[in-house]
């Protein structure tokens, strides 16, 4: 099948851009088609449940919600990260040259009922610039009765917050939480095939799925410059396949170059 016929390819306007710009997110409608929609989530699924089991309040975060480098088991998936809708989106607001940075699932099936706390998606895993862009892609309603994300408009005005942890924090991959006003944050209600993205500074959490009989599933994005540096990492470049551009890093133009 075409991406055409699964992806609604679309240009951001001069008012979405600087809607961004000022208050740090934007929700674009409808990047999926619905064609687009089933056929990623069927994929996903069939990853998920080869490698997650129900939810288990004694597991971390990690185990219980996230599934990384989804695009290597989901064809569409890898279709929409190296060449869908959202690379010109993303090259709007971080130039001319942009690798993916991360791809996963953070699925909040029914019955996952962990808060995940204030944090900036720079927080873990400092990259720099600092203008990697989050994207969210809903792969069902989303609503505040089955977890959705929570911002804080214009919080990325802030800049790096930066989190002391000690090492046995670090080692064990915990949580970084940040504190801010829950009183500030509006929730992201938005409905399976659209997008939400966010600046890597973003202020943003998100509750338990208090629902019975509702999963919350998304398929998480994230795009920086094709040039950007792993700040905790002596700034070794992060390793993403180069979706638009070029970089000055042999190491990240053969990434992922044949898949
Ligand atoms: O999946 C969620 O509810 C939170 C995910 C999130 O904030 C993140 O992955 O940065």
């Amino acid at each position: 099948m075409q991406s055409e016929d699964l992806f609604n390819f679309q240009k951001l306007t001069p008012d979405q851009l600087s809607f961004f710009e000022e208050n740090g997110y934007l929700i674009i409608k409808g990047v999926l088609k619905h064609e687009g929609l089933k056929q990623i989530q069927t994929e996903c699924m069939e990853a998920w449940r080869k490698e997650k089991e129900s939810f288990d309040p004694n597991k971390s975060w990690l185990q219980n919600a996230l599934l990384v480098n989804i695009h290597h088991q989901a064809p569409t998936v890898r279709k929409y990260y190296f060449e869908g809708p959202l690379v010109e989106i993303a090259s709007a607001i971080i130039g001319p040259n942009v690798k993916g940075a991360t791809s996963q699932l953070t699925f909040k099936m029914k019955g996952n009922t962990k808060p995940f706390g204030w944090h900036q998606d720079n927080g873990y895993g400092e990259l720099e610039p600092y203008n990697a862009l989050t994207t969210l892609t809903a792969l069902d309603d989303t609503d505040r009765g089955n977890g959705c994300l929570w911002l804080i408009p214009g919080s990325h005005k802030a800049g790096q917050i930066r989190v002391e942890q000690n090492v046995d924090q670090k080692q064990s991959q915990s949580e970084i939480i940040v504190n801010a006003d829950d009183k500030l944050a509006i929730p992201m209600e938005i409905k399976a095939g659209d997008g939400l993205i966010f600046n890597c500074w973003m202020l943003h959490k998100s509750d338990g799925n208090m629902s019975e009989n509702r999963d919350r599933r998304i398929l998480f994005l994230r795009y920086a410059d094709a040039d950007a540096v792993e700040v905790y990492n002596d700034r070794k470049p992060r390793l993403g396949k180069l979706v638009k551009g070029k970089t000055k890093f042999a190491e990240v133009e053969a990434f992922e170059a044949d898949l």
